[in-house]
């Protein structure tokens, strides 16, 4: 549809601790620290996320490419590729059942525009936020950079769909423009919420560079409690993961943090070199950046690694489910 106007229940209960960062005692679990234990503060969902299909992420990606490669090459802030890319989310999450927004606002000389998707339910007063920005460099069409995260935020939301999830908080999606102008959409957003309704939002998940061809394993470290959310997650897998240190302040969770919203996120890796140490843990290759192709024109469909698309992808879903406190599902639901 084109922009035209803005727009596992497990046997158990769900056993959610009040609020994010309440110190609420834990769930009584395992003991602390120890593996499958709660990290303090999060709700424990009986219900488990599903498993976000790589396929379809890569299908988003394929049509992200498309676009750029329609439109002079890249989804730039306003170029008709960026456009194009919000036309292109804003129909999937239209069909599934997601009550979108587009906010729109001026920099660089021209229009840009920031998609929100409210999926119906939970408390109002409680929403958990996750986004990605949706543009690219004007060098290429940015799959890396931020196809992926917007991708994966894309089909993470429409699982929610498929599922007719129901949870304790508020889910509100979010795709960003002109971040690479200076994290401009993000921070428009966020400037423009009144105080009463940004006190309302718990957290802001970010999604920024998820599927980085030699990819690193890096959670941000803003919240302890998110933090170990992705970290227990990711430790399931058997993967071990470092603190994100190349990003405080670059990319858009630094809007959020900015105004004390607590955050937390993924990221793969952009400009930096892998160590040698870190090519042992996670494969790839040594002394060879993350994404060699950061911000530049062959940042296109083949530059991702699709292992560590799918596992973030799963770990975001893992950490909607988890953190928006999930406690039923009525049905396949409607998302495509
Ligand atoms: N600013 C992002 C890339 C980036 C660089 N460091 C980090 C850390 C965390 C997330 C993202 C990034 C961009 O160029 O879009
Ligand atoms: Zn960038
Ligand atoms: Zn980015």
């Amino acid at each position: 549809m084109k922009l035209t106007t803005p727009r596992r229940a497990a046997a158990a209960a769900v056993i959610a601790l009040a609020g994010l960062l309440a110190s609420a005692t834990p769930a009584a679990t395992a003991a602390p620290g120890a593996p499958g234990s709660v990290p303090a503060g999060i709700p424990v969902s009986a219900l488990a996320a599903p498993d976000i299909p790589l396929a379809n992420v890569k299908a988003h990606l394929t049509q992200f490419q498309s676009i750029a490669t329609a439109n002079g090459g890249s989804r730039a802030h306003g170029r008709p590729g960026y456009l194009a890319s919000v036309n292109y989310v804003k129909g999937k999450l239209d069909a599934a059942g997601f009550v979108t927004t587009v906010q729109q606002f001026t920099t660089g000389g021209a229009t840009g525009y920031n998609l929100i998707a409210d999926w119906p339910g939970g408390d109002p007063g409680q929403v958990l936020m996750a986004g990605a920005h949706l543009d690219s460099v004007s060098a290429g069409a940015g799959i890396s950079d931020n196809a992926s995260g917007s991708a994966a935020v894309l089909e993470t939301a429409l699982a929610v769909s498929r599922a007719q999830l129901q949870t304790t908080k508020h889910l509100r999606f979010a795709w960003w423009g002109a971040e690479e102008l200076g994290l401009v959409g993000s921070r428009y957003y966020v400037n423009s919420l009144p105080s009463a309704e940004r006190a309302k939002v718990s957290a802001y998940l970010n999604f920024d560079m998820i599927g980085s061809p030699n990819p690193g394993y890096f959670v941000y470290d803003d919240n302890v409690a998110l933090e170990n959310v992705f970290k227990t997650y990711f430790a399931t897998l058997g993967v071990p993961t470092e603190i994100e240190t190349e990003g405080d302040g670059r990319s858009d969770h630094a809007s959020f943090k900015n105004v004390g919203i607590t955050v937390g996120g993924l990221f793969a890796g952009a400009g930096r070199l892998k160590s040698a140490a870190q090519a042992a843990k996670w494969g790839g290759s040594a002394g060879v950046a993350f994404d060699r192709c950061y911000h530049r024109a062959c940042d296109n469909t083949a530059n991702i690694n699709d292992t560590a698309l799918n596992r973030n992808s799963d770990a975001i879903a893992h950490a909607i489910w988890t953190v928006g406190g999930a406690t039923a599902r009525s049905g396949l639901g409607t998302g495509r």
